[in-house]
């Protein structure tokens, strides 16, 4: 049996992103909220999305290029204002960007008969941390303005992009929710790599996922591993570190550097597209 995967979370984290976010909320005439299209359900913001319900939301599903195609377009379904994003593609920047367009529009029509002087349009970009948000705002303003990077917890402070369409995006750090961590969700945001690592053992984190891909796609093992016949994780994790090699005197596998294999393997889409939220299974546990 696997112990159970838990996050430590620091206290007061909660509190501190939630008034920064209602004082960010109240510059804004638009919310952008951005998720992982693998993880849309554990990604998303629940207990912020409540603070902004009053302002007009548009939903991008980014990383899609590393989600299972077939799966977001059931995301898509049932979503249907979503915009499905990648930052790598330039189709789904045209999109979000005539997005905006119709919504400044709107805007400007809206102040000119309210007799309102004009100004930018206004738009505030939340996630939680390293869903892309800085890489969006980058794309959108065909810059590089705002700083990303692979890890979680890259922008610091607040900082306002503008875009050539009248637009001045808010950049802001991304944020955490604990009280949602529920099910798989905490795994799920390690795996997407939306969580500092210093907060979860990272080996239990790639052995539960191991123990998820044995039951739910088990053909990745083999494709990637060439590893058929094993149904136990850790017996699992160590084959993985002896045929990638890490391995020490007297044959002892170092298996939290096979852990740190796989889950960059899966983070950098050398396992394949593949998405671990699925709108069956959902429907199937409910
Ligand atoms: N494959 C893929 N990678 C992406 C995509 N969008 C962003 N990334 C990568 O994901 C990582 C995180 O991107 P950022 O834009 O820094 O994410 P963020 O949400 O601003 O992160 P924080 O500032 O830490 O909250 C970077 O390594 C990006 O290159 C995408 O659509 N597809
Ligand atoms: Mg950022």
């Amino acid at each position: 049996m696997l112990p159970d995967f838990k996050i430590q979370w620091y206290p007061g984290h909660m509190a501190k992103a939630k008034r920064n976010i209602k004082e960010n909320l109240s510059l804004v005439d638009l919310i952008i909220e951005v998720r992982d299209a693998r993880a849309p359900l554990a990604s998303a913001n629940p207990t912020l999305s409540s603070l902004g319900e009053h302002k007009k939301r548009i939903i991008v599903l980014n990383k899609a290029d590393l989600a299972d195609d077939a799966v977001t377009q059931k995301w898509q379904a049932l979503f249907p204002e979503a915009i499905v994003f990648s930052g790598k593609e330039t189709q789904s920047i045209k999109i979000l960007q005539k997005k905006l367009d119709q919504i400044g529009q709107k805007l400007k029509a809206d102040w000119l008969q309210r007799e309102k002087g004009l100004r930018p349009y206004r738009a505030l970009i939340l996630g939680m941390p390293n869903v892309g948000k800085s890489t969006i705002i980058n794309a959108l303003s065909r810059s590089s303005k705002a700083k990303t990077g692979e890890k979680p917890g890259v922008t610091r402070g607040k900082q306002w992009i503008s875009l050539p369409n009248g637009w001045q995006l808010l950049d802001t750090p991304g944020v955490m929710v604990p009280e949602a961590v529920i099910g798989n969700t905490g795994l799920f945001l390690a795996l997407i790599n939306a969580i500092e690592e210093k907060l979860y053992d990272e080996e239990l984190a790639a052995l539960h996922f191991l123990k998820w891909l044995l039951e739910n796609k088990p053909q990745t093992l083999s494709e990637r591993y060439k590893i058929s016949n094993i149904d136990d994780p850790l017996a699992l994790l160590e084959e993985i570190g002896r045929k990638r090699g890490c391995l020490r005197s007297g044959g002892y596998v170092e298996t939290s550097k096979a852990a740190l294999i796989l889950l960059r393997d899966f983070r950098e889409g050398h396992l394949g597209r593949l998405s671990l939220e699925i709108p069956e299974t959902l429907v199937e546990r409910s």
